[in-house]
């Protein structure tokens, strides 16, 4: 390309600038170079399953990013060129580079069309917004696209990637706080993802214009995609992860319920809630803080009259069971004198305009600067302050305001940033300087108390789930924001996040007394579990909406805690491979239409086994749809036959939920916060069912990063239904399981009368579970009660650390 096409083109606003016909291309190794007419393309294989591809109407730039952690794997693939096309093939992937105009089009090995470029339009620039467009697939669908509003099929609408705040935003609001611009495709039985990494604010179209193309750009920077083909979403979703990352296990505590206003304050007031969940025999294990701890809302203060002695509070605190979470913003109040102010401006940390000066923009506590979180400088800077909370016994930070907002919400975009030594503009720096501040924070709070730190954010970007938890922001008290929480949390998992929350309540407003209760019940099967309101409105604590309710919230709680060996193992497979605990059916269910009904959209699986159906306030009746397979009624195992849909008569106490068949479910004792040790007998649920299956279970101490270094009990057990057996086989990890008996617990399993564990005969007893009583009716040390429930078959034996082999 002549320098003169270039400079004109690259600044054209009133042209379609094209990438053009493929001048030149040279293949090494995994990797295709491309001279274009109009600048230059990379096409790299990175896995069998992954081939990224850049373009740059000028030169590629240099390969930086904040959400791509993983080099190229070393793959088996071929890449041959004739003078029409170059073709890239792996075992699972083939793409074909058309050469004139350069254009990709992505094929499974058998030759199935999974993705072509559009080919009037492939790839183009109008100025320095580059844009792919993608032939649109008959009967295409697309999910994912992280933190976003809207149905779970995104077919016929348009998002944009730009992290905003917005307080009570609107049930189908778009940009929200986070911006996660990785997509999944799905048709003719195929699925596919997309993830653009490109920090510019991004833009999606999945057919919202017309029927002839979907299409992603970017404002500005490079054409920078990674196009992933697995079998099943489940994979590609790991695929997606092995890229950006996947999360480190949580500390324990952080899965435990979680109590919050905004704020709780004095002192006094917050022992108070801790004492009343205690007495009330509410199982908690968190208390948050929000901004009124602070002194005039300065980071890194409390305020002395309502927080004499923060120290001694959270000692108190951690005496009863609790953890302390405390918020912070980014924002350091300019102010002569204040330590966090003059250390910044002494280190030089704060971000600045082109002419030097520091940039200032109002928040809670007046003026602020704000901390570069993109230079490591910034960042070292951070951790060296989060000492003064967690000096005082915080244990979780919770990172808010961090889009990054401010009154007014006009963050000028002139303003500099580091980001890593590749000096930018707001405009490349805005969407991730959450992510870096959420980073920041893991890392310096991990440093300092050297155990597991929980971390929590507003804002952030692809790679997120590396460092901490996300929640979906100031929500309203209304049903639908709800159901639109629930669709949120699922995109958030299709996109590689698998630690998420929404305000349990709602935020903004009142919940009707209906409303908070099947919140309060669905935030059991919710990964982070937190209810929080906002000021001024009425108190929110699971005592406030009368007893019926308090009973209601008491046993979903401690159904929850119930279920934390359950819960924890599938963290532990997300720490793993990236699969989210609160799960789509899109990923199990990819190509069974019901699931995309308006009507069974919300429906989830919480972990593998349980199927999730959202209520809303005031329903007699619903519909549910059952996916393929067999399920069991959680609450009295009534047997349900899949691929069909069932109006369910519904009670204001029960939340419909269902096992699948084949489950098998590892459950303890209730305790009241996880600092309490449950009896020493694991309980596991096993479901008849008809198609194998198999259950990782995971323990370690909860708390420290020992796993690390190989300090966990984790056995994969396998139920076969065509053998009736089931094995567990042997303990992997230098800990010992703090279990010592295993109750086996068989569902579905009517006249069966005994079982064999390792060639010893066990006799089965009958008896009857009650999942939804906060004092279990199943006594682990053996007793039974008649009561109403689940009628299963069980016995109790010695947890051997070896192979145990069942046979009913
Ligand atoms: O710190 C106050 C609130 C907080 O409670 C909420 O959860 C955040 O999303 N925060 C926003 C500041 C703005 C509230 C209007």
């Amino acid at each position: 390309m002549s320098a003169c096409a270039m400079s004109i083109c690259s600044f054209a606003q009133n042209t379609v600038m094209r990438a053009g016909k493929i001048k030149s291309a040279s293949i090494k190794a995994q990797e295709v170079k491309i001279t274009l007419e109009n600048g230059e393309a990379n096409v790299t294989v990175y896995s069998p399953s992954i081939i990224r591809v850049r373009l740059n109407n000028q030169q590629l730039a240099d390969d930086f990013s904040y959400a791509v952690i993983a080099k190229p794997v070393e793959t088996k693939s071929t890449i041959t060129q004739n003078s029409n096309e170059i073709v890239i093939s792996t075992d699972s992937l083939k793409a074909v580079i058309g050469k004139n105009p350069f254009s990709v089009a992505f094929y499974t090995p058998a030759g199935e069309l999974i993705n072509e470029d559009e080919k009037g339009l492939t790839s183009s620039w109008i100025g320095t917004e580059v844009t792919d467009y993608k032939k649109m697939q008959e009967g295409e669908r697309f999910v994912g696209l992280g933190e976003k509003t809207g149905n779970l099929d995104r077919r016929g609408f348009g998002y944009t990637n730009w992290n905003s705040d917005f307080f009570g935003y609107a049930a189908n609001q778009d940009p929200l706080y986070a911006s996660i611009p990785f997509y999944i495709g799905i048709h003719h039985g195929l699925n596919y993802g997309i993830f653009l990494d490109n920090t510019y604010e991004t833009d999606f179209n999945f057919g919202a214009s017309n029927d002839r193309f979907s299409s992603f750009s970017a404002k500005g920077g490079e054409l920078n995609y990674y196009f992933i083909y697995n079998k099943k979403v489940a994979d590609i979703i790991s695929s997606y992860t092995s890229l950006t990352g996947r999360m480190q296990l949580p500390p324990l505590w952080s899965l435990g319920y979680q109590q919050n206003r905004y704020s709780y304050y004095p002192d006094t007031e917050v022992l108070r809630i801790a004492q009343t969940l205690r007495e009330k025999k509410i199982p908690a294990d968190g208390i948050t803080l929000d901004i009124h701890y602070m002194e005039n809302y300065k980071l890194f203060t409390w305020n002395k009259e309502r927080f004499a002695d923060p120290k001694a509070m959270n000692e108190k605190l951690q005496s009863m069971g609790f953890k302390t979470t405390v918020i912070v913003d980014p924002g350091i109040k300019v102010e002569k004198g204040y330590e966090a102010y003059e250390s910044g401006l002494k280190n030089d940390v704060f971000i600045k305009y082109s002419d030097g000066q520091n940039y200032t923009g109002q928040v809670w506590p007046g003026w602020c600067h704000f901390p570069d979180f993109t230079s490591e400088k910034g960042r070292n800077w951070w951790k060296g302050e989060l000492k003064y909370l967690t000096n005082t016994g915080v244990s979780g930070i919770w990172n808010d305001m961090n889009e990054i907002s401010t009154w007014g919400q006009k963050m000028p975009n002139n303003v500099l940033f580091n980001y890593d030594s590749h000096p930018t503009t707001h405009l490349q720096a805005h969407n991730v300087y959450a992510l870096q501040m959420a980073r920041s924070s893991y890392e310096g709070a991990r440093a300092i108390l050297n155990k597991r730190p929980f971390i929590l954010t507003r804002a952030g970007f692809a790679g997120l789930q590396r460092y901490t938890a996300i929640w979906t922001g100031d929500n309203r008290a209304e049903d639908d924001h709800m159901l639109a929480g629930v669709r949120l949390l699922n995109s958030l998992g299709l996109s590689g996040v698998p630690f998420t929350g929404m305000d349990i309540g709602g935020f903004t407003g009142n919940p009707s007394v209906g409303l908070y209760t099947r919140w309060m019940q669905l935030g059991a099967f919710i990964p982070y579990f937190r209810n929080h309101t906002q000021l001024n409105t009425k108190s929110s604590e699971p005592w406030a909406f009368g007893e019926e309710v308090l009973e209601i919230s008491r046993n979903y709680i401690s159904l929850r805690y119930k279920l934390l060996p359950y819960l924890y193992s599938t963290f532990y497979e997300a720490s793993q491979d990236g699969l989210p605990v609160v799960r789509s059916l899109a990923i199990d269910y990819t190509h069974d239409s019901k699931i995309y009904e308006p009507v069974f959209q919300n429906q989830f699986t919480f972990g593998k086994s349980f199927l999730v159906a959202p209520v809303e306030s005031g329903k007699d009746f619903m519909k549910i749809y059952f996916p393929k397979g067999k399920w069991y009624n959680l609450y009295n195992d009534a047997e349900e036959s899949g691929g069909k849909e069932k109006i369910e008569e519904l009670t204001i106490q029960k939340l419909p939920v269902y096992v699948k068949e084949s489950s098998i479910i590892p459950m303890q004792s209730l305790i009241q916060s996880t600092v309490e040790k449950p009896t020493d007998t694991l309980s596991i649920h096993v479901y008849k069912g008809s198609v194998p299956n198999t259950f990782v279970y995971y323990e370690d101490d909860g708390t420290t990063y020992d796993y690390e270094a190989g300090s966990f009990y984790k056995r994969s057990m396998t139920y076969d239904p065509a053998t009736n057996t089931i094995v567990m086989n042997k303990a992997e990890g230098k800990a010992a399981s703090s279990f010592k008996n295993i109750a086996l617990i068989l569902h579905g399993f009517d006249g069966l009368g005994n079982i064999k564990v390792n060639g010893t005969n066990y006799s089965l007893q009958d008896g009857s579970i009650s999942f939804l009583s906060a004092i279990s009716k199943f006594d682990p040390q053996g007793t039974f009660s008649n009561a109403d429930g689940c009628k299963v078959k069980m016995t109790v034996f010695r947890n051997e650390s070896g192979e145990m082999k069942i046979v009913m």
